[in-house]
């Protein structure tokens, strides 16, 4: 019999089978893929000593294993799973897997939208406290491994720090962390659930071996409340719409907190690094954690004065003639780009256009002229943009041919005080390798590197 069987070899299932194998199980781990990417992993994998086939599962096999570990990217009516299932086999999540073997107490963050920024600040919040953090999860973009490699660090940090997905949270079995933080809630996947309740029963399932002594830190909405139902454990709401009867909010401008009946005080919300209203949510979110870790307000205060965009998210890259210029590009479909707009404080010149997707710009067309002071169209997409986007009454859209001339031309209407904001609501690859290769261009152009 295989101790450890792994399905799917992405980063979660490469990290898990690391994880079998420094255990001292043997592994077998299946992937249907056979391509570069796939083979490459599976090469370090057999190298270790791991039994790794590409291009099948091998049913029986799997079946037969002590314990079977599922990436999350593999939907639960994939055949594979379908035959454990007639079978009567279960099987566990990659966090729940590794969870299984931390020294130390969870912080497990969730959501469906913030949970990466509010997880990594989060760490760094206890950091800036002196605090050893293991921080990952379902992070990705390379911003933080995945859970299984955590379970490894060694003296055991003191607070294991994980983002997980409902895809992760899907397939848990004894996963408890100390503290738990549901963000907000929002429909999403719905390609891969039949109806946003299916999706919001696998995010409850965060709640499952709520004990009395759980603490949960929830957004303030009514599905995160009913969410959580009669579940046991220390509630403790964050909202940026209210500061009565909650535990963390703007009051006069500043980020406070009140998780005791004292009211602490911890930095202007003008001074928080971060853009964008929704980035006090997840400071908030982020500050009420870690005080619960036992942070100390000051440590707070100057973990979230030192708070750093992640790349290629609302993040600022330089100041010329006044103007702050932010880099959006992970902003790829429309949905990004209007919480992106709809999160400035101060006059906008965006920069929107790529290679078009096709969808639908209503939304976008909703939230204009909004802050815009205008909008340049650009790029393969640039002219079905600026069509659709000129019956907005109020909104000044300019057109460019390609991406430098549409932020030369943003950077000559922009006024001082402005943002210069790259959100394209498209895809790069009309004129770039991907979306940080676009970021990166724009940075460039901010600090006036450029040729
Ligand atoms: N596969 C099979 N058999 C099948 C179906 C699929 O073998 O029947 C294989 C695929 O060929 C693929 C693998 O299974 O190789 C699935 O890999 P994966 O998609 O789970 O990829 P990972 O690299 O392991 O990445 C996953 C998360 N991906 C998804 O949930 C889709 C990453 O989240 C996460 O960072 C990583 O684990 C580490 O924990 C990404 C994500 O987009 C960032 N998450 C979604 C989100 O945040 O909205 C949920």
């Amino acid at each position: 019999m295989t101790p450890v069987a792994i399905l799917g070899l992405g980063a979660s299932g490469e990290a898990a089978a690391r994880l079998a194998l420094a255990q001292g199980d043997t592994a077998y781990v299946s992937d249907l893929r056979t391509d570069a990417p796939t083979a490459t992993r599976g090469a370090r994998l057999r190298e270790l000593g791991a039994d790794v086939e590409l291009g099948t599962h091998d049913l029986d096999r799997i079946a037969d294993a002590g314990t079977v570990v599922v990436s999350p990217g593999i939907p639960p009516d994939a055949p594979v799973l379908q035959g454990l299932r007639s079978r009567g086999r279960r099987w566990v999540s990659e966090p729940e897997f590794a969870a299984r073997l931390y020294r130390g107490p969870l912080i497990a963050i969730t959501g469906t939208n913030g949970k990466t920024t509010t997880t990594l600040l989060i760490a760094h919040l206890l950091r800036t406290a002196g605090l050893e953090v293991g921080v990952g999860g379902n992070v990705g973009g390379g911003l933080a491994p995945p859970a299984s490699d955590l379970a490894g660090i060694q003296p055991p940090p003191a607070w294991f720090v994980l983002e997980v997905s409902s895809f992760q949270l899907a397939d848990i079995d004894t996963f408890a962390p100390a503290i738990g933080v549901l963000t907000n809630l929002a429909p999403d996947h719905l390609d891969r659930y039949p109806a946003v309740e299916a999706y919001y029963a696998d995010k409850a399932r965060l709640f499952d071996n709520a004990r009395r002594d759980s603490r949960w830190v929830l957004g303030d909405q009514p599905e995160v409340d009913a969410l959580v139902g009669d579940r046991p454990g220390r509630r403790y709401v964050f909202s940026t719409r209210r500061s009565e009867g909650v535990h963390a909010f703007v009051r006069d401008g500043v980020l406070t907190l009140n998780v005791d009946g004292r009211q602490e005080p911890l930095l202007p919300r003008e001074k928080l690094p971060l853009l964008g209203a929704h980035n006090a949510a997840n400071a908030l979110a982020a500050a009420l954690t870690a005080r619960l870790a036992g942070v100390e307000p000051e440590a707070l205060a100057e973990g979230l004065a030192t708070a750093r965009a992640l790349p290629h998210r609302m993040a600022p890259v330089g100041t010329r003639e006044g103007v702050l210029w932010v880099n959006d590009s992970k902003a790829t479909n429309v949905a990004a780009t209007v919480s992106a707009v709809v999160s400035a404080d101060r006059p906008v010149v965006l920069l929107l256009g790529g290679t078009d997707k096709g969808e639908d710009l209503a939304p976008l067309a909703d939230v204009l002229p909004g802050p815009t002071r205008a909008v340049v169209c650009y790029g393969a997409a640039g002219g079905r943009f600026a069509g659709r986007l000129t019956e907005v009454p109020g909104v000044r859209i300019l057109e460019a041919p390609d991406f430098a001339a549409a932020v030369e031309r943003g950077a000559a209407v922009a006024e001082p005080g402005d943002l210069l904001l790259l959100s394209p609501a498209a895809s790069s690859f009309d004129e770039f390798a991907d979306y940080e290769a676009r970021g990166r261009r724009f940075g460039v152009l901010a600090r006036g590197e450029a040729a």
